[in-house]
């Protein structure tokens, strides 16, 4: 793997998450593998789960990791090309990318969406400049557009808590939901994906990944058993049996008040629904976040706050949404501003996953990092 952006860099999603309970099993089994070779991952904007799990991911692998925070002690970057440089940034990105990959041999970038320009933003013109000038592998650690390490986690997580899902030292059936019959003759989760009040303008790249991973696994386990339980638990991986009935496939709704509609690209065929109540209805898995205005149905409006949010606080999950559902867990990337997106008794209820979620990032980036290395 060169590129880690998009669901379709990962390849086969069965494959994957495969390999990502083989990680678990043992997450050292592979330090041959990064012996003197050098991550660097670099941050333009904060992070906390992100920057602890990909550095543990590196070091699992036995790589040496280097972390530069942009904003704090490296010099102040240009990033346009004719810009006369006599303000207060006193170095150009088109150097400084070439010097940083000198020094390694993967790089990782964060660089949020700035919303000065929806097409600056969505043609990806930070990262992109990484991909063209470093000569080095890079993977996407939350772009302007996409957060694919979020969600390959989320989907890890989905997994291991579907019903009939049992992984070597995960979940048992126990944890999982009362089975729907899916349309294939299989089993089917419903999981729901909604927006949530928010102070600030947040970017779109989350729910963008989400969307799309979302949509990639339904399309697939539409076809055939997207999830194949490992059989006695222990083993894990590849060689586990599959459900008698065809396996789980994937009911995947997005729900979000008018206004706020994601790029298409990354909708593809999910069902939107404008009532979050009718959306949560049966629902298996509650998927929540807040983005700021994409830009789709109202270009003028490309990364804003559509609402004061006071008005909009019934769309905050609490015990309301989540008494429709089919006992829903509840997941959410982290960081969360409690009583705007979820409210306390959801979010520290049985039901909610956040943690675990949090958790799989180390297995999502340990993934990434060993299919890089074994392509170097
Ligand atoms: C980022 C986002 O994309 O929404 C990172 C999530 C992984 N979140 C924030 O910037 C939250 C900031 C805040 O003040 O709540």
């Amino acid at each position: 793997m060169k590129i880690f952006q998009h669901v379709q860099d990962i390849g086969d999603l069965r494959v994957a998450l495969a390999e990502a309970q083989e990680v678990k099993r043992d997450r050292f089994q592979w330090q041959h593998l990064g012996k003197n070779k050098t991550a660097l991952l670099i941050f333009f904007n904060n992070s906390l789960r992100t920057r602890l799990s990909t550095q543990k991911a590196a070091m699992n692998l036995g790589m040496n990791v280097i972390v530069l925070d942009v904003n704090q002690g490296a010099w102040k970057l240009e990033t346009e090309r004719g810009v006369v440089m006599d303000g207060d940034k006193s170095e150009h990105l088109l150097e400084a990318i070439p010097v940083m990959a000198s020094y390694c041999d993967l790089i990782g970038v964060r660089s949020f969406a700035r919303f000065e320009s929806r097409q600056d933003d969505y043609e990806e013109k930070i990262l992109n400049q990484f991909i063209r000038y470093s000569g080095r592998p890079v993977f996407f650690m939350e772009s302007a557009t996409v957060h694919p390490l979020q969600a390959f986690a989320d989907l890890i997580t989905i997994a291991e808590y579907s019903p009939l899902w049992s992984p070597a030292g995960g979940q048992t059936e126990s944890t999982g939901n009362a089975l729907h019959r899916g349309a294939t003759g299989g089993h089917s989760i419903k999981v729901v994906m909604t927006w949530a009040p928010h102070p600030k303008a947040l970017p779109q790249a989350v729910p963008n990944s989400f969307a799309e991973w979302m949509n990639a696994a339904a399309n697939l386990s539409a076809h055939s058993p997207l999830f194949t339980p490992p059989q006695g638990g222990a083993g894990g991986g590849l060689s586990g049996g599959g459900l008698s009935g065809g396996g789980l496939s994937i009911d995947f709704v997005i729900t979000h008040p008018e206004g706020y509609e994601l790029d298409p690209q990354f909708v593809g065929d999910a069902r939107v629904e404008y009532d979050q109540m009718k959306a949560f209805e049966g629902a298996d898995f509650i998927y929540a976040k807040n983005w700021s205005c994409p830009g789709v149905t109202r270009p003028d409006d490309y990364g804003k706050v559509l609402h004061d949010y006071h008005t909009m606080m019934d769309w905050c999950v609490s015990a309301r949404q989540m008494a429709v559902t089919n006992d829903a867990h509840f997941m959410h990337c982290l960081p969360v501003r409690r009583n705007m997106i979820v409210t306390d008794d959801v979010i520290e209820g049985p039901r909610s996953l956040v943690i675990p979620e949090a958790a799989n990032r180390e297995i999502s980036a340990q993934v990434v990092l060993k299919r890089m290395l074994e392509a170097l």
